[in-house]
Protein backbone atom coordinates (compact mmCIF):
# COMPACT_ATOMS: atom_id res chain seq x y z
CA UNK A 1 0.00 0.00 0.00
CA UNK A 2 1.71 3.66 -0.92
CA UNK A 3 2.41 5.41 1.98
CA UNK A 4 0.09 8.27 2.85
CA UNK A 5 2.29 11.48 2.11
CA UNK A 6 2.50 13.85 5.50
CA UNK A 7 4.17 16.63 3.43
CA UNK A 8 5.58 18.34 0.16
CA UNK A 9 6.10 21.45 -1.19
CA UNK A 10 3.44 22.65 -4.31
CA UNK A 11 4.44 25.81 -6.71
CA UNK A 12 1.06 27.47 -8.76
CA UNK A 13 2.46 30.02 -11.29
CA UNK A 14 0.69 33.69 -11.95
CA UNK A 15 -0.02 34.20 -15.30
CA UNK A 16 -0.01 37.00 -18.17
CA UNK A 17 -3.41 37.71 -19.93
CA UNK A 18 -2.36 37.72 -23.51
CA UNK A 19 -5.94 38.59 -24.54
CA UNK A 20 -8.95 38.69 -23.16
CA UNK A 21 -9.74 41.26 -20.18
CA UNK A 22 -13.50 41.37 -18.29
CA UNK A 23 -14.70 38.11 -21.22
CA UNK A 24 -14.34 35.82 -18.33
CA UNK A 25 -17.51 36.41 -16.19
CA UNK A 26 -19.36 36.93 -19.15
CA UNK A 27 -19.30 33.48 -20.38
CA UNK A 28 -16.62 34.45 -23.13
CA UNK A 29 -13.16 33.94 -23.96
CA UNK A 30 -9.49 34.86 -22.76
CA UNK A 31 -6.10 33.41 -23.71
CA UNK A 32 -3.85 33.63 -20.81
CA UNK A 33 0.06 31.62 -20.15
CA UNK A 34 1.18 30.77 -16.91
CA UNK A 35 4.31 32.38 -15.82
CA UNK A 36 8.04 30.95 -14.60
CA UNK A 37 7.16 32.98 -11.27
CA UNK A 38 5.26 31.20 -8.69
CA UNK A 39 3.96 30.85 -5.38
CA UNK A 40 5.06 27.61 -3.49
CA UNK A 41 3.46 26.40 -0.64
CA UNK A 42 5.53 24.06 1.82
CA UNK A 43 3.10 21.85 3.80
CA UNK A 44 2.90 19.32 6.61
CA UNK A 45 -0.04 17.32 7.76
CA UNK A 46 -1.45 18.03 11.41
CA UNK A 47 -3.32 15.79 13.96
CA UNK A 48 -5.68 18.53 14.83
CA UNK A 49 -8.58 20.65 12.58
CA UNK A 50 -5.91 23.74 13.22
CA UNK A 51 -4.13 25.30 10.05
CA UNK A 52 -1.25 27.56 10.77
CA UNK A 53 -0.07 29.89 7.32
CA UNK A 54 3.40 31.73 7.43
CA UNK A 55 4.73 33.93 4.78
CA UNK A 56 8.43 33.89 4.10
CA UNK A 57 9.14 37.60 5.23
CA UNK A 58 11.32 39.94 2.97
CA UNK A 59 13.39 41.03 5.77
CA UNK A 60 14.76 37.69 7.80
CA UNK A 61 15.03 39.91 10.85
CA UNK A 62 11.60 41.05 10.74
CA UNK A 63 9.09 37.60 10.53
CA UNK A 64 5.78 38.27 9.80
CA UNK A 65 3.30 36.63 12.71
CA UNK A 66 1.63 33.17 11.84
CA UNK A 67 -2.15 33.35 11.31
CA UNK A 68 -3.45 30.39 12.64
CA UNK A 69 -7.62 29.18 12.35
CA UNK A 70 -9.74 25.95 12.87
CA UNK A 71 -11.30 24.08 9.74
CA UNK A 72 -14.20 23.87 12.45
CA UNK A 73 -16.87 26.29 11.86
CA UNK A 74 -14.53 28.13 9.39
CA UNK A 75 -16.98 30.55 7.22
CA UNK A 76 -16.50 33.62 5.10
CA UNK A 77 -15.54 36.22 7.92
CA UNK A 78 -13.54 33.78 9.42
CA UNK A 79 -10.62 34.68 8.30
CA UNK A 80 -9.16 38.14 7.13
CA UNK A 81 -6.08 39.90 4.72
CA UNK A 82 -4.35 37.51 2.34
CA UNK A 83 -4.58 34.61 4.87
CA UNK A 84 -8.44 34.79 3.60
CA UNK A 85 -7.39 33.38 0.06
CA UNK A 86 -5.93 30.22 1.78
CA UNK A 87 -8.65 29.88 4.16
CA UNK A 88 -11.36 30.38 1.90
CA UNK A 89 -9.96 27.61 -0.95
CA UNK A 90 -10.12 25.45 2.00
CA UNK A 91 -13.36 26.25 2.88
CA UNK A 92 -14.51 25.91 -0.56
CA UNK A 93 -12.54 22.38 -0.54
CA UNK A 94 -14.78 21.49 1.99
CA UNK A 95 -17.91 22.33 0.75
CA UNK A 96 -17.22 20.55 -1.91
CA UNK A 97 -16.93 17.80 -0.10
CA UNK A 98 -13.57 17.86 0.21
CA UNK A 99 -12.09 17.13 3.93
CA UNK A 100 -9.28 19.16 4.67
CA UNK A 101 -6.68 17.82 7.10
CA UNK A 102 -5.00 20.01 9.78
CA UNK A 103 -1.90 21.74 7.89
CA UNK A 104 0.92 23.84 8.38
CA UNK A 105 2.04 25.89 5.59
CA UNK A 106 4.66 28.23 4.80
CA UNK A 107 4.07 30.92 2.07
CA UNK A 108 6.61 32.15 -0.81
CA UNK A 109 6.41 33.96 -4.15
CA UNK A 110 7.97 35.37 -6.51
CA UNK A 111 4.61 36.46 -8.44
CA UNK A 112 4.77 40.32 -8.07
CA UNK A 113 1.76 41.47 -5.76
CA UNK A 114 -0.44 44.44 -7.59
CA UNK A 115 0.92 43.99 -10.89
CA UNK A 116 -2.09 42.40 -12.15
CA UNK A 117 -0.05 38.94 -12.94
CA UNK A 118 -2.86 36.62 -10.79
CA UNK A 119 -0.23 36.62 -7.19
CA UNK A 120 -3.76 35.84 -5.29
CA UNK A 121 -4.60 32.74 -8.12
CA UNK A 122 -1.26 31.47 -7.59
CA UNK A 123 -2.07 30.99 -3.95
CA UNK A 124 -5.04 29.56 -4.05
CA UNK A 125 -3.73 26.76 -6.75
CA UNK A 126 -0.72 26.10 -4.84
CA UNK A 127 -2.61 25.60 -1.31
CA UNK A 128 -5.88 23.86 -3.27
CA UNK A 129 -3.33 21.48 -4.70
CA UNK A 130 -1.68 20.68 -1.28
CA UNK A 131 -4.59 20.50 0.79
CA UNK A 132 -6.29 17.84 -1.67
CA UNK A 133 -2.78 15.39 -1.87
CA UNK A 134 -2.19 15.59 1.65
CA UNK A 135 -5.71 14.87 2.45
CA UNK A 136 -5.30 11.65 0.25
CA UNK A 137 -7.70 13.20 -2.50
CA UNK A 138 -7.28 13.36 -6.34
CA UNK A 139 -9.28 16.05 -7.63
CA UNK A 140 -9.56 17.63 -11.20
CA UNK A 141 -7.65 20.57 -12.08
CA UNK A 142 -10.62 22.54 -13.61
CA UNK A 143 -12.91 21.44 -10.48
CA UNK A 144 -10.65 23.22 -8.41
CA UNK A 145 -10.18 26.36 -10.39
CA UNK A 146 -14.03 26.38 -9.74
CA UNK A 147 -13.21 26.03 -6.00
CA UNK A 148 -10.49 28.68 -5.78
CA UNK A 149 -12.81 31.60 -7.79
CA UNK A 150 -15.12 30.55 -5.27
CA UNK A 151 -13.01 31.25 -2.40
CA UNK A 152 -12.38 34.37 -3.85
CA UNK A 153 -15.84 35.35 -4.78
CA UNK A 154 -17.32 33.91 -1.88
CA UNK A 155 -15.09 34.06 0.86
CA UNK A 156 -12.96 36.92 0.09
CA UNK A 157 -15.52 38.49 -1.76
CA UNK A 158 -14.20 39.17 -4.89
CA UNK A 159 -16.30 38.64 -7.64
CA UNK A 160 -13.51 37.46 -10.20
CA UNK A 161 -13.94 35.18 -12.81
CA UNK A 162 -12.50 31.96 -14.16
CA UNK A 163 -9.41 32.79 -15.94
CA UNK A 164 -6.44 33.11 -13.38
CA UNK A 165 -7.26 29.88 -11.50
CA UNK A 166 -7.25 27.62 -14.80
CA UNK A 167 -4.08 29.52 -16.19
CA UNK A 168 -2.43 28.65 -12.76
CA UNK A 169 -3.55 24.87 -13.13
CA UNK A 170 -3.86 24.16 -16.84
CA UNK A 171 -0.54 26.42 -17.98
CA UNK A 172 1.81 24.45 -20.31
CA UNK A 173 5.41 25.62 -21.12
CA UNK A 174 6.17 26.88 -24.67
CA UNK A 175 1.65 27.73 -24.90
CA UNK A 176 -0.84 29.95 -24.13
CA UNK A 177 -4.16 28.39 -22.34
CA UNK A 178 -7.67 29.25 -24.78
CA UNK A 179 -10.41 29.02 -22.20
CA UNK A 180 -13.85 29.12 -23.26
CA UNK A 181 -15.51 29.93 -19.94
CA UNK A 182 -18.68 29.02 -20.80
CA UNK A 183 -17.89 25.03 -21.44
CA UNK A 184 -14.65 25.24 -19.63
CA UNK A 185 -12.99 23.81 -22.75
CA UNK A 186 -9.38 24.23 -22.77
CA UNK A 187 -6.81 24.66 -25.78
CA UNK A 188 -3.09 25.12 -25.99
CA UNK A 189 -2.29 27.20 -28.38
CA UNK A 190 1.50 26.96 -29.43
CA UNK A 191 3.04 30.57 -28.39
CA UNK A 192 6.46 30.92 -30.04
CA UNK A 193 7.73 34.33 -30.28
CA UNK A 194 11.76 33.88 -30.58
CA UNK A 195 11.60 31.67 -33.97
CA UNK A 196 9.96 35.11 -35.44
CA UNK A 197 12.26 37.30 -33.76
CA UNK A 198 9.90 38.73 -31.47
CA UNK A 199 9.55 39.42 -27.71
CA UNK A 200 6.85 39.79 -25.64
CA UNK A 201 7.80 42.48 -23.31
CA UNK A 202 5.53 42.66 -19.68
CA UNK A 203 6.43 45.80 -17.74
CA UNK A 204 4.38 46.81 -14.41
CA UNK A 205 3.51 50.42 -14.66
CA UNK A 206 3.62 50.47 -10.61
CA UNK A 207 0.90 52.49 -10.97
CA UNK A 208 -1.20 52.47 -7.55
CA UNK A 209 -4.47 50.71 -7.83
CA UNK A 210 -7.22 53.01 -7.11
CA UNK A 211 -10.62 51.60 -6.03
CA UNK A 212 -9.99 48.40 -8.05
CA UNK A 213 -12.18 46.33 -6.18
CA UNK A 214 -15.18 48.52 -6.26
CA UNK A 215 -14.55 49.27 -9.95
CA UNK A 216 -13.65 45.80 -10.81
CA UNK A 217 -17.76 45.05 -9.14
CA UNK A 218 -19.18 47.85 -10.45
CA UNK A 219 -17.70 46.30 -13.80
CA UNK A 220 -18.90 43.13 -13.52
CA UNK A 221 -22.78 44.88 -12.38
CA UNK A 222 -23.13 46.85 -15.63
CA UNK A 223 -22.27 44.10 -17.69
CA UNK A 224 -24.88 41.82 -15.87
CA UNK A 225 -27.64 44.32 -16.21
CA UNK A 226 -27.03 44.65 -20.04
CA UNK A 227 -27.36 41.52 -20.53
CA UNK A 228 -30.71 41.66 -18.70
CA UNK A 229 -32.07 43.85 -20.61
CA UNK A 230 -31.75 42.08 -23.73
CA UNK A 231 -32.47 38.97 -21.98
CA UNK A 232 -29.66 36.92 -22.28
CA UNK A 233 -28.04 34.61 -19.97
CA UNK A 234 -24.80 36.10 -20.46
CA UNK A 235 -23.26 38.42 -22.97
CA UNK A 236 -21.00 35.51 -25.03
CA UNK A 237 -24.36 35.58 -26.51
CA UNK A 238 -24.08 38.17 -28.70
CA UNK A 239 -20.95 36.61 -30.14
CA UNK A 240 -22.50 33.18 -30.68
CA UNK A 241 -24.94 35.27 -32.80
CA UNK A 242 -22.55 37.31 -34.46
CA UNK A 243 -23.89 40.37 -33.14
CA UNK A 244 -21.92 43.62 -34.55
CA UNK A 245 -21.06 46.62 -32.76
CA UNK A 246 -23.84 48.51 -34.85
CA UNK A 247 -26.18 46.27 -34.14
CA UNK A 248 -25.32 46.03 -30.66
CA UNK A 249 -26.28 49.92 -30.22
CA UNK A 250 -29.26 49.60 -32.00
CA UNK A 251 -30.75 46.75 -30.23
CA UNK A 252 -29.86 48.59 -26.41
CA UNK A 253 -31.61 51.45 -27.97
CA UNK A 254 -34.67 50.41 -26.68
CA UNK A 255 -33.92 49.29 -23.17
CA UNK A 256 -31.49 51.84 -22.32
CA UNK A 257 -30.18 55.47 -22.50
CA UNK A 258 -27.16 54.97 -20.16
CA UNK A 259 -24.24 55.28 -22.91
CA UNK A 260 -21.64 53.32 -20.39
CA UNK A 261 -24.00 50.48 -20.82
CA UNK A 262 -23.24 50.32 -24.03
CA UNK A 263 -19.71 50.59 -23.97
CA UNK A 264 -19.22 48.15 -21.65
CA UNK A 265 -20.91 45.50 -23.78
CA UNK A 266 -19.07 46.62 -26.72
CA UNK A 267 -16.43 46.37 -24.87
CA UNK A 268 -16.87 42.63 -23.97
CA UNK A 269 -18.64 41.81 -27.69
CA UNK A 270 -15.40 43.28 -29.24
CA UNK A 271 -12.23 41.57 -26.86
CA UNK A 272 -14.37 38.31 -27.38
CA UNK A 273 -13.51 38.42 -31.02
CA UNK A 274 -10.18 39.81 -30.50
CA UNK A 275 -9.24 36.75 -28.42
CA UNK A 276 -10.33 34.06 -31.05
CA UNK A 277 -8.21 36.55 -34.05
CA UNK A 278 -5.38 36.14 -31.59
CA UNK A 279 -5.58 32.43 -31.02
CA UNK A 280 -6.13 32.24 -35.41
CA UNK A 281 -2.93 34.47 -35.30
CA UNK A 282 -0.93 32.17 -33.26
CA UNK A 283 -2.20 29.18 -34.78
CA UNK A 284 -1.32 30.26 -38.35
CA UNK A 285 2.06 30.92 -36.90
CA UNK A 286 1.59 35.07 -37.61
CA UNK A 287 2.47 35.94 -34.49
CA UNK A 288 3.28 39.70 -35.79
CA UNK A 289 -0.48 39.85 -36.49
CA UNK A 290 -1.31 39.90 -32.67
CA UNK A 291 0.25 43.85 -32.66
CA UNK A 292 -2.95 45.68 -34.06
CA UNK A 293 -5.11 42.93 -31.34
CA UNK A 294 -3.24 44.46 -28.46
CA UNK A 295 -3.46 47.50 -29.49
CA UNK A 296 -6.75 47.72 -30.01
CA UNK A 297 -7.66 45.77 -26.92
CA UNK A 298 -5.98 48.59 -25.31
CA UNK A 299 -8.67 51.61 -26.59
CA UNK A 300 -11.22 49.40 -26.19
CA UNK A 301 -10.62 49.09 -22.34
CA UNK A 302 -9.62 52.73 -22.32
CA UNK A 303 -12.78 54.29 -24.09
CA UNK A 304 -15.54 51.52 -23.37
CA UNK A 305 -14.39 49.52 -20.36
CA UNK A 306 -12.76 52.89 -18.98
CA UNK A 307 -10.15 51.02 -17.02
CA UNK A 308 -7.36 52.30 -17.60
CA UNK A 309 -5.05 55.01 -16.12
CA UNK A 310 -2.59 57.79 -17.51
CA UNK A 311 -0.10 55.70 -16.73
CA UNK A 312 -0.60 52.81 -18.88
CA UNK A 313 -2.18 54.83 -21.64
CA UNK A 314 0.85 56.83 -21.62
CA UNK A 315 3.44 53.93 -21.61
CA UNK A 316 1.35 52.23 -24.70
CA UNK A 317 1.56 55.63 -26.41
CA UNK A 318 5.41 55.88 -25.90
CA UNK A 319 5.80 52.32 -26.68
CA UNK A 320 3.78 52.17 -29.70
CA UNK A 321 5.38 55.80 -30.83
CA UNK A 322 9.37 53.68 -30.46
CA UNK A 323 8.34 51.37 -32.80
CA UNK A 324 6.52 48.40 -30.24
CA UNK A 325 4.06 46.72 -33.12
CA UNK A 326 1.12 46.65 -30.25
CA UNK A 327 0.62 47.28 -26.72
CA UNK A 328 -2.24 47.29 -23.99
CA UNK A 329 -2.46 46.96 -20.01
CA UNK A 330 -3.65 43.38 -18.53
CA UNK A 331 -5.51 42.02 -15.78
CA UNK A 332 -8.20 43.50 -13.97
CA UNK A 333 -7.48 46.98 -14.46
CA UNK A 334 -6.63 50.87 -13.20
CA UNK A 335 -2.81 49.74 -12.85
CA UNK A 336 -0.58 46.99 -13.67
CA UNK A 337 1.21 45.24 -16.27
CA UNK A 338 1.31 46.42 -20.00
CA UNK A 339 2.71 43.88 -22.55
CA UNK A 340 4.00 44.92 -25.74
CA UNK A 341 5.20 42.70 -28.94
CA UNK A 342 8.59 43.80 -30.12
CA UNK A 343 10.93 43.12 -32.54
CA UNK A 344 13.92 41.28 -29.66
CA UNK A 345 16.63 43.91 -30.41
CA UNK A 346 13.79 47.25 -30.23
CA UNK A 347 13.28 45.30 -26.30
CA UNK A 348 16.45 47.73 -24.90
CA UNK A 349 15.10 51.16 -26.82
CA UNK A 350 11.78 50.23 -25.67
CA UNK A 351 12.02 50.10 -22.25
CA UNK A 352 13.97 52.88 -22.42
CA UNK A 353 10.90 54.93 -23.73
CA UNK A 354 8.75 53.49 -20.90
CA UNK A 355 11.17 54.63 -18.43
CA UNK A 356 11.52 58.12 -20.13
CA UNK A 357 7.67 58.55 -20.03
CA UNK A 358 6.88 57.94 -16.66
CA UNK A 359 10.38 59.81 -15.76
CA UNK A 360 8.96 62.96 -17.35
CA UNK A 361 5.41 62.38 -16.29
CA UNK A 362 6.89 62.09 -12.25
CA UNK A 363 5.10 58.29 -12.52
CA UNK A 364 7.12 55.52 -10.30
CA UNK A 365 9.63 53.94 -12.51
CA UNK A 366 8.71 50.74 -14.50
CA UNK A 367 10.08 47.38 -13.56
CA UNK A 368 10.26 45.30 -16.73
CA UNK A 369 9.42 41.34 -16.04
CA UNK A 370 10.72 38.25 -17.53
CA UNK A 371 7.90 36.78 -19.07
CA UNK A 372 7.59 32.96 -20.28
CA UNK A 373 5.30 30.42 -21.04
CA UNK A 374 5.48 28.16 -18.53
CA UNK A 375 4.12 24.71 -17.29
CA UNK A 376 0.88 24.73 -14.39
CA UNK A 377 0.42 24.16 -11.00
CA UNK A 378 2.86 21.46 -9.72
CA UNK A 379 3.95 18.96 -6.60
CA UNK A 380 7.62 20.24 -6.92
CA UNK A 381 9.29 18.06 -3.36
CA UNK A 382 8.69 15.91 -1.01
C1 LIG B 1 -8.90 39.79 -12.69
C2 LIG B 1 -9.92 38.70 -12.39
F1 LIG B 1 -9.52 37.96 -11.32
C3 LIG B 1 -10.14 37.81 -13.61
O1 LIG B 1 -11.15 36.88 -13.34
C4 LIG B 1 -10.47 38.63 -14.85
O2 LIG B 1 -11.80 39.08 -14.82
C5 LIG B 1 -9.49 39.78 -15.02
O3 LIG B 1 -9.34 40.54 -13.82
C6 LIG B 1 -9.90 40.73 -16.12
O4 LIG B 1 -9.83 40.09 -17.35
O5 LIG B 1 -7.64 39.23 -12.91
Amino acid sequence: MAEQLTQGTWAAPGRVNLMGEHTDYNGGFVLPFALGQTTTVAASLRQDRTVTVRSTPDDADQPSPAVEFSLEGLAPGGVEGWAAYVAGTLWALEQAGYRVPGLDLQVDSTVPVGAGLSSSAALECAVGLAAAELGGQSIDRLQLAGLAQRAENDFVGMPCGIMDQVASLAGAEGHAVLLDTRSLEVEQVPFALKEAGLSLMVIDSRAEHRLVDGEYAARRRQCEQGAQLLGLQSLRELNDAGTTAEQLAHRLEGFTEDEAILRRLRHVLTENDRVLAARDALRAGRPADLGVILTSSHVSQRDDFQITVPETDTMVEALLEHGALGARQVGGGFGGCVIALAPSEEVPKLLAAAEANASDREYSRPLALTAQPSSGARRITD
